[in-house]
């Protein structure tokens, strides 16, 4: 599904496009599939496989185990952790179903008709699978994957170098996201400002950098609800965050970003890989195992010390500053 000229004039006014029914049932059932088998075998890694177990849903597995072990989560996420000390034991999810939702035609179709026809899939991706935040303890609470979102500019996460490289951001909506389940709210027009807005380090790890409260106080925010199976795109310098997920159902989504190929993604260290090209077709990503292959050797060269892992130090001199406090 291309998006109209309407959409993209939107999508340049606002800095953010909502766009629902882009991957049906049938593309998102294969990530329900996967998850289902990866939280069964992470909580029986971790020892948290309960008696009932066969009889609780997904949502209810997969709430026991993060609400008992928050840590277990890195297992789940679609990245290596932002950690400068990776070790060879360091855990991430990088299933077919993964890589298909990377490479799916319609994801590349959207990402397209930004960012025209050579699409590299840049490495900065989550999957942010959140449940009642009830649930949760002080630990999960402060991990964005599980728990709300602080405030934050896109560019303003990769490295300095990569501040101006074109990256948008495809979050997919696996389940409805709702105000109630903290969907991702925005300041329209925001990605026209001239500067980034001020960021702090990050509370709870490298990958917890946020706008102070303070500042975005100063305006008006819009609600980014959208549809499972919809999509919302963002421009790498629109100001926005996520609420806490208040209901008693899970809120998922994957956020995935995608760039022309000539750019630095700012996050070197994990790997990038051409995902549709009109210009260099044969040179396309198409192997599960390729991609699995390169994780596989960037956790190996960063736990050797081959290859130094660098997240988000550019934000640190703003630790002491009152806003940040
Ligand atoms: O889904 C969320 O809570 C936040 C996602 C986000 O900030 C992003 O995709 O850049």
């Amino acid at each position: 599904m291309k998006l109209t000229s309407q959409q993209k004039q939107d999508f340049e006014r606002d800095g953010f496009l909502v766009v629902n029914d882009v991957l049906d049932e049938a593309s998102r059932q294969p990530l329900f599939n996967e998850y289902a088998q990866v939280v069964n075998e992470v909580a029986r890694n971790r020892g948290l496989m309960t008696e009932d177990w066969s009889s609780m849903s997904f949502e209810q597995r997969f709430t026991h185990l993060v609400a008992n072990d928050p840590d277990a989560y890195e297992y789940l996420d679609i990245t290596l952790p932002l950690k400068n000390d990776l070790s060879i034991e360091s855990g991430m999810h990088a299933g077919p179903a993964v890589f298909g939702l990377l490479t799916h035609p319609a994801i590349l179709d959207i990402a397209e008709s930004i960012l025209g026809p050579e699409i590299v899939s840049n490495p900065v991706q989550h999957v942010r699978i959140k449940p009642p935040e009830s649930a949760l303890n002080a630990a999960g609470k402060g991990n964005s994957n599980m728990g709300r979102t602080g405030w934050h500019q896109d560019a303003a996460v990769v490295l300095e170098h990569a501040e101006v490289s074109p990256i948008l951001t495809v979050w997919v909506a696996m389940t409805d996201a709702t105000p109630e389940m903290g969907c991702m709210q925005a300041v329209a027009g925001s990605h026209q400002w001239k500067d980034l807005g001020k960021h702090c380090p990050g509370r709870m790890g490298k990958g917890e950098i946020y706008i102070p409260p303070a500042l975005v106080a100063d305006y008006s925010t819009v609600d980014l609800a959208v549809q499972a199976g919809g999509v919302v795109l963002l421009h790498r310098n629109t100001w926005h965050g996520a609420g806490p997920n208040l209901t008693e159902n899970i809120r998922w989504s994957f956020d995935l970003r995608f760039q022309p190929p000539q750019y630095p993604t700012g996050r070197e260290c994990f790997p990038e890989f051409l995902a549709r090209s009109s210009a260099r077709p044969s040179e396309v990503m198409t192997s599960v195992h390729a991609w699995q292959q390169e994780w596989q050797e960037a956790r190996e060269s960063i736990a050797s010390g081959r290859t130094k892992a660098i997240f988000n130090e550019r934000w640190e001199t703003n630790g002491q500053d009152p806003l940040c406090a």
